[in-house]
C-alpha cells in the first residue's frame, strides 16, 4: 500500500501537485453532516406527524433511531468511517425534551439542545442549525412565514427568533459559530392570484426574526425552485433569497444544489457569491428528476462544486453542509457514503494543478487545457483516496461496509 501511495505521489508531483499539503489542507476541513438521515426527518417531537413540506423520504428500511440515544449512536458510527473534522447539522424537531415537558417549536429554549451540546463536547464536533418550518400543525396550508393568518405568521417569527437564541448559546458553549439556516416550505400548488404579497410578508418574518443582534450566529436563507405539491410558486424563491441577503449583511443565501432548474449549476454559483459575500453555506446534495435529496455520489457535479471551492481558495469561507435522506438504504451507510464522497470530491479537486489550468485558460492555451483536464482523470486518485483514510484511521476501502452490516446487525436489527 505504501509503495502504491508513493507512486501514485510520484504521479501528481509530476505535475507540480503536493500532495502532502493536499492532505492535511483536506484533514482541516470541517463538513457539517445533517442529523435527519439517521431518522427519516422525523425529528424527536412524535406528535405522530408524518413529514410535510413539499420534502420525502421513501422506503422502509428497517432501524430508524427514534430518539435522541438511538440517532447520536447511529451518528458516531458513521463518524467512526468518515475522514476529516465533523460538525453535526441539527433541526430544531431534533429537541430534547424532559418528560412532561410541552414547549412548543415557538418556546424552544437552549436547554432543549443541552444533550447535543455534551454529546458535540465529547466527540469534537461542531454544531449548525435549522430552525424547523415543517411537519407541524401550525403549518396551514403550507404556509409558515408568508402566511396571511397572522397568528400563524406570528408563530414561526417566534420560532425563529427562539431558534437563533439557541444558536448563540451553543455558540457561546462551543467557542464555535453555528450556521443557523431558515429553510420554509410556503408555496402553492397552483397558479396564484397574488406572487407579490406573500413574498412581502415572508421578508418582513425575516426582518423580525433577524432583527436581535446575536455573537456567533451565522444566518442564512435557503431557496427552492419547487417542493413536492407546491410545483406552481415558491415564496422563497432564488431570486428573493438572494436579494435578501445581497441587502441585509449578515446574511447569506444558502445554496442547495437540489434546489434549482436541472440545467443550473451550483458550481457556477459558488464564484458569483464569491464575488460578492465573505461566506457562501451548501446544501450538498444530488438531485434526480423530482426529488432533491439523493445521497451524494462521486459524481460530476460533486467534483465541479469542490473544484469552485478549492481553486478558488475558498475551503473557509464555503461552508460544506450535506443534506440528503434516504429511507431505503442502511440510514448509517448513506451517511457513510455520501459524506466520504463529499470529502473524496475535495481531494480530487486539491490534487488539481490549479496554478497551472488558470494559466492555461489567462493564455487562452485551451486545447492544452482540454488535454490536461482528461489526463487528471485517470490519475492514480483512488490511491492517494486510500492512503488519506489510512492517515484518518478510518477503512479505506469499501470494508467500511462490513462494519456498517456488523453494527446492523448488532445495532440496528434489535429496533422493535
Ligand atoms: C428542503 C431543504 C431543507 C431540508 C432540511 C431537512 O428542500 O433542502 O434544507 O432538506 O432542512
Ligand atoms: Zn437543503
Amino acid at each position: 500500500m505504501e509503495s502504491r501511495y508513493e507512486s501514485a505521489r510520484a504521479r501528481y508531483e509530476e505535475l507540480g501537485i503536493d500532495v502532502e499539503k493536499a492532505l492535511n489542507t483536506l484533514a482541516q476541513v470541517p463538513i457539517s453532516i445533517h442529523c435527519w438521515q439517521g431518522d427519516d426527518v422525523l425529528g424527536f417531537e412524535s406528535r405522530g406527524e408524518a413529514l410535510s413540506g413539499g420534502i420525502q423520504t421513501t422506503g422502509n428500511y428497517p432501524g430508524r433511531a427514534r430518539n435522541f440515544e438511538e440517532l447520536t449512536a447511529d451518528f458516531k458510527k458513521a463518524a467512526s468511517l468518515i475522514p476529516g473534522k465533523k460538525r453535526i447539522n441539527l433541526h430544531a424537531s431534533y429537541a430534547v425534551k424532559e418528560p412532561g415537558d410541552t414547549a412548543d417549536r415557538d418556546a424552544l429554549l437552549p436547554k432543549h439542545f443541552e444533550a447535543w451540546v455534551r454529546f458535540a463536547k465529547e466527540n469534537g464536533f461542531g454544531i449548525d442549525f435549522n430552525p424547523t418550518f415543517f411537519s407541524h400543525p401550525m403549518v396551514t396550508e403550507n404556509l409558515t412565514l408568508s402566511s396571511s393568518r397572522e397568528e400563524v405568521r406570528k408563530f414561526w417569527v417566534r420560532h425563529g427568533i427562539c431558534c437563533r437564541r439557541i444558536c448563540a448559546h451553543i455558540a457561546k458553549e462551543l467557542g464555535s459559530s453555528v450556521l443557523c439556516n431558515v429553510w420554509i416550505p410556503d408555496g402553492y400548488k397552483d397558479i396564484p392570484a397574488d406572487r407579490l404579497g406573500p413574498r412581502q410578508r415572508l421578508r418582513q418574518s425575516l426582518d423580525e426574526i433577524f432583527a436581535e443582534k446575536l455573537e456567533g450566529v451565522i444566518d442564512c436563507v435557503e431557496s427552492k425552485v419547487f417542493g413536492i405539491g407546491m410545483e406552481a410558486y415558491t415564496v422563497g424563491s432564488a431570486e428573493f433569497y438572494l436579494s435578501y441577503a445581497a441587502t441585509h449583511p449578515g446574511v447569506y443565501d444558502l445554496l442547495d444544489n437540489g434546489h434549482y432548474h436541472p440545467t443550473e449549476y451550483i458550481s457556477d454559483k459558488i464564484p458569483s457569491l464569491l464575488a460578492f459575500f465573505d461566506k457562501v453555506p451548501l446544501h450538498v446534495t444530488r438531485p434526480v428528476r423530482w426529488d432533491s435529496d439523493h445521497v451524494v455520489l462521486f459524481e460530476d457535479e460533486i467534483r465541479e462544486i469542490a473544484k469552485e471551492i478549492v481553486r478558488n481558495d475558498a475551503l473557509d469561507r464555503v461552508l460544506i453542509g450535506l443534506d440528503f435522506f434516504d429511507a431505503s438504504i442502511n440510514r448509517v451507510a448513506a451517511w457513510v457514503a455520501g459524506t466520504r464522497n463529499m470529502e473524496k470530491a475535495l481531494l480530487y479537486a486539491l490534487l488539481q494543478p490549479a496554478a497551472q489550468m488558470k494559466k492555461l485558460q489567462e493564455n487562452s492555451q485551451f486545447t492544452q487545457l482540454l488535454v490536461l483536464s482528461e489526463e487528471l482523470k485517470t490519475l492514480p486518485f483512488g490511491d492517494i483516496w486510500e492512503h488519506y483514510c489510512e492517515l484518518q484511521k478510518v477503512p479505506a476501502t469499501k470494508e467500511w461496509l462490513a462494519e456498517v452490516e456488523q453494527y446492523e446487525k448488532d445495532v440496528l436489527s434489535q429496533r422493535a
